[in-house]
């Protein structure tokens, strides 16, 4: 019994306070209290219940019936003064309410979280470093000395002589390897810095996924497995990859990574400057110099290093055939994501 008006109490109270109009109440009111309502039905039927229970249900029902006429007191008075400012203020109460836009995680943050999680999956952990960097983990623990040309590779906005805006993820390679001993498996997202004037495939902010591998025996083929796995999982599964060869300081032999253009299936588009391939990351094996930097034992340990950029990929994957789009805050654009 106590179960049961347990129950009435948690229906009828809900059903006062969501009523709009004073009929509804009344019905309410006549379904529990009226001659052969619920709740008077239960206290008709008190007499009948064992002698050692009665005071006590007799009270709990008592208590209720107080408890519910108390709250349809309490709303019919909120809706006659409800109803008497929509007659003062004209308000229409039948109007239904407006509805709050909700939003969406930008393009990119969505691209970002689905690479990361294809890079989880293999076993890469996700770590971060800072935006605003030493000069010497953006370049010199890269084996990029103070006036090596390879500097031009990237043009960088210094904040003083040994401060400056990351270019690249890669100073997180030297930062994590500076304080943990391999076996390391690491993937570093992040936004990264250039002065580059911007155009349809360039921006001067953009984003970063730095991966890195070291162990015994990590090598250019298993570098080869996990980016050609990872491409044909954001892409479709038969995406082409292409490996070419390049130079990057910190890593030898290096090799830039091209996917077979996905808007064109290759036939060559003006996406791709008609040559059916598009450039979507840099990659290679650490360079010793780099593990010389961090006091890594060359002799027993290599390992691979990529770095890709976000924006190309999330390009690619949705048709965008201009990066700055993605950053011109349009509404119109943002809201098809
Ligand atoms: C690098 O930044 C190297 N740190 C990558 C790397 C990591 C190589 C580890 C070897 C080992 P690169 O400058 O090529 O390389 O840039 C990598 C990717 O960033 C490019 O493939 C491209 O997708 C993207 N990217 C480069 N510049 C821009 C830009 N201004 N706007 C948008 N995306 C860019």
């Amino acid at each position: 019994m106590r179960d049961r008006l347990d129950k009435i109490r948690a229906q009828v109270l809900e059903a006062i306070d969501s009523t709009s109009d004073e009929k509804a109440l009344e019905d309410i009111r006549v379904r529990v209290l009226g001659r052969k309502g619920e709740l008077t039905l239960i206290l008709k039927t008190i007499g009948r219940l064992p002698l050692e229970e009665r005071p006590e249900i007799g009270r709990l029902a008592n208590r209720l019936k107080e408890e519910i006429e108390e709250s349809i007191r309490a709303r019919k008075e909120v809706l006659r003064r409800l109803y008497r400012r929509s007659q003062i203020e004209g308000l229409d109460l039948t109007l239904p309410g407006r509805c709050r836009p909700l939003g969406s995680l930008h393009p990119i943050t969505q691209v970002m979280d689905e690479v990361c999680y294809i890079f989880e999956r293999m076993g890469f952990t996700v770590v971060h470093g800072p935006e605003i960097e030493l000069d010497f983990y953006n370049f010199e623990a890269l084996n990029i000395p103070p006036d090596h040309p390879a500097r031009d590779m990237q043009d960088t906005f210094y904040i003083d002589d040994k401060v400056l805006l990351r270019t690249h993820t890669s100073p997180i390679q030297a930062r994590v390897m500076e304080t943990q001993r391999p076996p390391l498996r690491i993937i570093a997202p992040g936004k990264v810095y250039r002065c580059d004037s911007s155009d349809t495939s360039h921006t001067p902010m953009f984003h970063q996924l730095e991966g890195l591998m070291v162990d015994r025996d990590v090598s250019f083929a298993g570098l080869k497995g996990v980016l050609t796995s990872f491409v044909q999982q954001v892409f479709d599964p038969d995406t082409h990859v292409r490996f070419r060869p390049s130079f990057f300081p910190f890593t030898e032999p290096s090799a830039e990574v091209d996917i077979q253009c996905v808007m064109c299936k290759g036939k060559g588009c003006r996406i791709c400057s008609h040559t059916g391939w598009l450039e979507v990351l840099g990659a290679g094996m650490v360079h010793p110099e780099v593990f010389r930097h961090v006091g890594y034992d060359t002799e027993r340990f290599t390992g691979f290093a990529f770095g890709l950029g976000i924006e190309r990929i999330a390009m690619l994957k949705f048709g965008i055939d201009d990066i700055r789009l993605f950053y011109d805050n349009d509404l119109r654009f943002l809201q098809q994501f």
